[in-house]
């Protein structure tokens, strides 16, 4: 009640009101009327749901949501035959992942709005999201990983894809007492390329680092591009009770990743090819279908064999984000456990390393001298920070989960701004372009762990949430609150220009190589093979071709391969057959895809349209004749209202 007399009441003050969220201006500024379009993209991380939320800012309308590492009934991911082998991995199909960390592909520095790129947290995957049709199409295994959160971030040319294994695990993986981890299990970090022209991934070496715990990490970009940053914590190496047992050090690390060394020690022949199992899933848009490899080996670099290439920057308090500010110059290591945020300075990190000074080594690693590497610390700035993004205008915003708080401060002087809070407990925190060389400095979006009172209740679990902060101003103002799918991590905002003229409209039913493809309603047909029956069937407004299928048995297991005649944008139809153990299909303009059903019963059994496609929706249906196990129904079936024969 308060906030709509307040609303009310400001009414009419204009923009001169600056009394933060409640003034009417706010209204206005994330007012997007029917019709308009939001200005940003945000690909908001689905967490534990698995999925990537597709939001437009600064509205907070959710457009979409696209399966990733989830099964979805919604769009037949992981039921239809075509995506189902999408989610195979070394340990089989898997139907479920938790997704963390949402990064755009980047040319020179700048979100070029081709891929989303997103990590599978528990069964160790990266994935690879095509913008032209908002749709997964590639996941890649990591092997020898294991909780793979410091992933998946983009170098500046989109060369490589970095992941990195939060637990480290025995390496090779093994039947051994835990109580030995230390120094027997290893760390993998993954570099993943990116082919330039295709975007197909590889994974090109994995550097086998001491057992500690990866947690999050960033390309360096400008003048520190070439290398990459991970947060470590647990550099005690504790395998029971780690909140105690992995806060004894005062100071963990930053490991320092040359990678360009490295790429030209594996190129020259350095490393070695190790056995490991790890799957690799292609989607193609030619086929409309997944195919999964089974990989059989991979490139280990030890990082001690490639003198120069990988260092230890002293960091305080069981380090989380990772972030590296636009000018490539500074590393943010977000001490979960401090007030203070330290901040590394790249160009002393360069003269250290040539200074020499160490303080030590690790596992043959050299530790660099804090102080030499150090650039200046936030004081006191808030309890707990985790993430940190930059405006491009020299102001960073760093959340603080504890004290539940985004906070402003200024690159180069580390003096506080700004602080608003966040309803309530902020992990992640997102600016369009923030982990680029050039953000869209506009707003900023925070993502909360707990909302309590912030909506209506829904049983004991209340929705996360999103926040839209506007950061034009000195001061940050809240703007809206929205809930999200999940619980989001991180996410990845960008310019909606960049990516909606790619879009794509329709798939050319004359370019589909599927495999089942039916191209004109004569062509649909009804065949046999043993007790396989595949139904090559089409769809058009409205009805199916054919129609009446007769000759089924019960004992069956009959594909139903459909495919969509419509060459106009934004005409799917869906299809769900009585009975079947698999969801619907909803299927796109001019593709094919495939379920099976297994008809238990006999009788005659209905299918029908899943998506109000046309006036006559409604009469978008047909039968199938289910006869018992050995009868002798003829195969039969109605095309176009006659009675046709199987040949
Ligand atoms: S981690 S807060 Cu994957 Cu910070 Cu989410
Ligand atoms: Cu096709 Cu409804």
């Amino acid at each position: 009640m308060t906030v709509v007399s307040l609303v009310l009441s400001s009414c009419g003050n204009g923009s001169s009101s600056k009394k933060g969220a409640l003034s009417s201006s706010v209204a206005e500024k994330v007012y997007v009327a029917p019709g308009e379009h939001d200005e940003f993209y945000a690909f908001v991380s689905g967490g534990f749901s698995g999925q990537l939320a597709v939001y437009g800012l600064p509205s907070g309308r959710l457009f979409k949501v696209i399966p990733v590492f989830s099964v979805d009934a919604e769009k037949a991911y992981g039921f239809n035959e075509e995506t189902k082998p999408m989610l195979n991995t070394s340990h089989g199909f898997i139907p479920w992942d938790d997704s963390h960390h949402p990064d755009i592909s980047q040319t020179n520095g700048e979100l070029d709005g081709r891929y989303v790129f997103i990590n599978g947290n528990n069964t160790p995957r990266i994935a690879k999201i095509d913008l032209t049709t908002f749709e997964t199409t590639e996941i890649i295994e990591i092997p020898n990983s294991a909780g793979n959160h410091s992933s998946s971030f983009v170098t500046e040319n989109t060369e490589y894809v970095v992941a990195g294994t939060r637990f480290s695990i025995p390496f090779p993986q093994r039947d051994m007492p835990i109580d030995e981890y230390k120094g027997n299990f290893k760390g993998a970090l993954t570099f993943i390329s990116v082919d330039p022209k295709d975007g197909a991934m590889d994974i090109k070496f994995q550097i086998m680092m001491p057992g500690f715990n990866y947690d999050l990490s960033h390309p360096g970009r400008g003048k520190s591009h070439g290398w990459f940053f991970f947060t470590t914590y647990n550099t005690e190496e504790a395998n029971s009770l780690l909140e105690v047992n992995a806060s004894q050090n005062d100071k963990d690390f930053i490991a320092a990743i040359n990678w360009k060394k490295i790429e030209e020690y594996v190129n020259n022949g350095g490393g070695k090819k190790v056995p490991s199992r790890y799957a690799h899933n292609v989607y193609s848009d030619e086929t409309h279908s997944a195919t999964s490899t089974i990989k059989k080996e991979v490139l280990i670099v030890n990082p001690s064999d490639v003198p120069g290439a990988v260092y230890f920057l002293p960091t305080p308090k069981s380090p989380h984000g990772c972030d590296v500010d636009p000018t490539g110059e500074y590393i943010v290591g977000n001490g979960k456990l401090s007030a203070d945020l330290t901040i590394h300075s790249f160009s002393k990190m360069i003269k250290a390393i040539e200074d020499k000074k160490f303080t030590g080594e690790a596992y043959g690693i050299p530790i660099l001298d804090f102080d030499a590497v150090h650039a200046g610390t936030v004081k006191q700035s808030g309890l707990g920070p985790l993430h940190t993004e930059f405006d491009g205008k020299g102001n960073a915003y760093t959340t603080f989960f504890i004290s539940s708080e985004v906070v402003k401060w200024k690159i180069g002087t580390w003096e506080v701004i700004d602080r608003k809070p966040t309803y309530y407990s902020v992990g992640h925190l997102m600016i369009p372009g923030g982990n680029s060389r050039k953000p869209y400095g506009k707003y900023v979006l925070a993502m909360n762990k707990i909302t309590k009172d912030r909506y209506l209740p829904t049983g004991p679990e209340v929705t996360q949430s999103a926040q839209l902060y506007d950061i034009t101003g000195d001061k940050m103002e809240l703007l809206l609150d929205f809930p999200t799918i999940g619980e989001p991590h991180y996410a990845a905002g960008i310019p909606a220009d960049i990516v909606a003229k790619n879009s794509k409209k329709i798939y050319k039913l004359e370019e589909s190589k599927h495999e089942f493809v039916t191209k004109s309603e004569a062509d649909s047909k009804v065949v046999r093979d043993g007790n396989e029956v595949h139904i090559y069937m089409t769809m058009i407004r409205s009805h199916f071709a054919p129609d009446n299928i007769e000759g089924i048995q019960v004992g069956d297991k009959v594909y139903f391969h459909v495919t969509n005649l419509e060459q106009d944008y934004d005409v799917p139809h869906g299809i769900s057959m009585i009975g079947a153990q698999t969801s619907e299909l909803l299927i796109m303009p001019g593709q094919t895809e495939t379920f099976v059903w297994y008809p238990k019963q006999v009788g005659v059994w209905p299918f029908y349209c899943t998506d109000f496609c046309s006036a006559l929706h409604q009469e978008m249906q047909g039968y199938v004749r289910v006869s018992p196990k050995g009868s002798k129904v003829p195969i039969k079936f109605t095309l176009d209202g006659d009675a046709v024969d199987a040949e």
